[in-house]
């Protein structure tokens, strides 16, 4: 089984941390957006090979891992909302990096890029008015939530000053040691 994927992703680091909990036995190659483009159809990371099989998305690789380790993934409704609003937040954010980084377009240039940055606070507030469990191990759902935010703050793409219940989870899931595991490299 081998996994591709880059240290910095957050969807890629919700798979790290599975592959650690789950102890299942995978080849990690790092991979850059050059090499994604030519390996997967749709030229994103975290892309799954496991002989015959081809996962295109960290969730169906997540659920893969999970399944295969004995776990279940995501039966939780709540849990499910939480991983699926933290994927939109999270796509939105990813969006508004890459157009800057990439295409150097501005906030004020884009009414869409405003439209992404207006769902980023809205979905930012509405994820701070939740109740998140205080205890290990961490669900799916709060996994990615971790992740995002880990990302957020690291790219400077999100400020958590204002909402201290995000700030709280965040420092929490700093306590679990296969999180700390993943900690993205500080360049990149
Ligand atoms: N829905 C996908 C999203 C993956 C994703 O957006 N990966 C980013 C890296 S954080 C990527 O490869 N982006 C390349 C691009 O947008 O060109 C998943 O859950 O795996």
């Amino acid at each position: 089984m081998k996994i591709y994927g880059s240290f910095t992703s957050p969807f890629v680091r919700h798979c790290r941390i599975a592959l650690l909990e789950t102890n299942l036995s995978c080849e990690f190659i790092e991979t850059d957006a050059a090499q994604s483009a030519k390996l997967s159809p749709t030229k994103k990371v975290p892309l799954l090979v496991d002989g015959d099989l081809t996962l295109t998305d960290s969730s169906s690789i997540l659920r893969y891992l999970r399944e295969k380790s004995g776990a279940s993934f995501l039966t939780d409704i709540k849990d499910f909302e939480l991983f699926n609003m933290t994927n939109t937040v999270l796509d939105a954010c990813v969006n508004i990096f890459f157009l800057e980084k990439i295409d150097n377009i501005k906030f004020a240039d884009s009414k869409y890029l405003q439209r992404q940055s207006a769902r980023v606070l809205s979905g930012l507030e509405a994820l701070n008015n939740l109740e998140l469990a205080g205890e290990l191990p961490l669900t799916d759902g709060e996994i990615r939530l971790a992740c995002f935010l880990d990302w957020g703050v690291y790219r400077e793409r999100i400020d958590l000053r204002q909402l201290g219940n995000l700030s709280r989870f965040l420092d929490f899931a700093r306590s679990d040691p296969n999180f700390v595991k993943t900690i993205p490299p500080l360049a990149g």
